[in-house]
């Protein structure tokens, strides 16, 4: 015991100031800490080392270690004790922690057996003030809070930048200093120790983004996680989503657009941090469909909360058979709340047409169309016509053949594959009302071409 006590009093003299706790799921080992003037941060003023276990049986032998109990292991590990030297208690510093060892990365206050590497960084937005006071935590709550103030780095002044900060904390943390106001303060002085009871993040989107930090991800990810948390998740959120795709692909000739172009669906609403996703899939999917490479892509989530999000995409590639073309789309998420609105005020009730699905507008109805815009391996020519009826019990039939007898629905299109000859028909309804079907590959590009009504 008094070993243990010597242990307790070693940490307390060398972290009476300038100590530094990196903490994540549990306690950081090994990690480099740096510190640097906020928005300067290739100008290294201090760094040091966060401890490990065998910094510490090395300090103290291992039998000193081993009596003490998990939970005081997992306070020592961690530490660092860093001379921050002669900063300005005024300025603002970016304390920064990367790499080490997760020592609980299972957060049960239980030393794990073995620990898990951290890849990516954890920031703190400090006061020279409080750098000198010590006791500093690195946590994941300041890593959400740097985030958000990132943004702000070299053009708000400090006020402007500390005021930000507490707002911030508002959606990371309750009052866990007990002064009456939620502020930066209490984000910076919350460890583990204090319980993920006042952590204001909901359990599995806190373990998720500590997976997140554990993995590396980046910055515009780190962000996209605390836009969310402060605007809400629009995919955890109560009710169905319903997408509207509008927009144009113009070339030598204007051509509907695929929901395909890009993977999303209505079941998966993009969120801000979704665009790189989206941009790889354009990639993706534009070559595997002989295009181009893609340029001028632009991706951005022009509006993301409960209700509405909208992911506006333009890119412009070369496709077989139809030369030059510019994407320029728009995909709108309303959230329609308890799903039974899902039509799209055809005037008949719900907009659904019977137990298959389909949209009221076609839902046992027939249409007269005419092939247009015939891409090589078409198994139609332009100016082919034909009857086509979507049966209420879901199947497809062109000319009273049957092509598939359901369908299934693939964004804002129902779509039906054709398994023998190896073709989707794409049915595409904008508003209510019929546009057009689709011929494309199974699962997607390449576009065949359309079948439309007659102009
Ligand atoms: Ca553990
Ligand atoms: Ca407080």
């Amino acid at each position: 015991m008094k070993l243990v006590k010597g242990i307790a009093m070693l940490v307390a003299s060398v972290c009476l100031s300038g100590c530094f706790y990196v903490q994540l799921g549990g306690a950081i080992g090994g990690a480099v800490v740096t510190i640097s003037p906020l928005g300067d941060e290739g100008n290294v003023l201090a760094m040091g080392d966060s401890t490990t276990p065998e910094d510490w049986v090395a300090a103290v032998g291992q039998p000193a270690w081993d009596a003490l109990a998990d939970r005081d292991q997992l306070l020592l590990i961690g530490t660092a004790d860093i001379d921050v030297g002669a900063v300005d208690p005024a300025e603002l510093y970016l304390v920064s922690a990367t790499g080490g060892m997760d020592y609980d990365a299972n957060r049960d206050g239980l030393v794990d057996e073995v620990p898990t590497p951290m890849v990516g960084s954890l920031r703190a937005v400090m006061t020279g003030e409080e750098l000198l006071a010590g006791n500093i935590r690195i946590t994941a709550l300041t890593e959400l809070a740097y985030q958000g103030i990132r943004g702000s780095i070299g053009s708000a002044d400090n006020a402007a930048i500390i005021a930000e900060l507490s707002l911030i904390a508002a959606s990371l943390v309750q009052d866990v200093n007990g002064d009456g106001e939620v502020d930066i303060e209490d984000v910076a002085v919350w460890g583990f120790w204090l319980g993920e009871d006042v952590i204001e993040i909901e359990g599995d989107s806190y373990a998720d983004f500590l997976g997140g930090v554990r993995a590396g991800i980046d910055d515009e990810e780190a962000l996209a996680f605390l836009d969310n948390l402060i605007n809400g998740d629009p995919i955890a959120g109560e009710g169905d989503w319903e997408l509207t795709l509008s927009g144009q692909i113009t070339g030598t000739i204007t051509v509907p657009v695929p929901e395909t172009v890009i993977a999303v669906t209505a079941d998966q609403v993009p969120r801000t941090g979704d665009t790189e996703v989206i941009r790889e899939s354009i990639d993706q999917l534009v070559e595997e469909s002989g295009g181009a490479p893609v340029t001028n892509v632009v991706v951005s989530i022009t509006t993301d909360t409960p209700d509405e999000v909208v992911l506006e995409v333009s890119f412009n590639t070369s496709l077989p058979g139809l030369g030059a073309v510019t994407y320029d789309l728009s995909y709108r998420y309303v959230n329609t709340g308890g799903g039974s609105d899902a039509g799209s005020g055809d005037g008949s009730g719900d907009g659904s047409g019977g137990d298959s699905g389909l949209p009221g507008a076609v839902s046992g109805q027939s249409f007269d169309l005419i092939y247009c815009c015939e891409n090589t391996g078409s198994p139609y020519s332009n100016g082919d016509m034909a009857t086509f009826s979507f049966a209420e019990s879901g199947a497809l039939l062109i000319d009273g053949v049957e092509i598939a007898d359901s369908f299934i629905v693939r964004g804002n299109e129902y779509v039906w594959t054709d398994t023998a000859n190896g073709f989707d028909y794409a049915l595409f309804v904008l508003d209510g009302v019929f546009k057009e079907v689709n011929v494309l590959g199974i699962g997607g590009p390449p576009f065949y071409g359309q079948w439309g009504l007659e102009p």
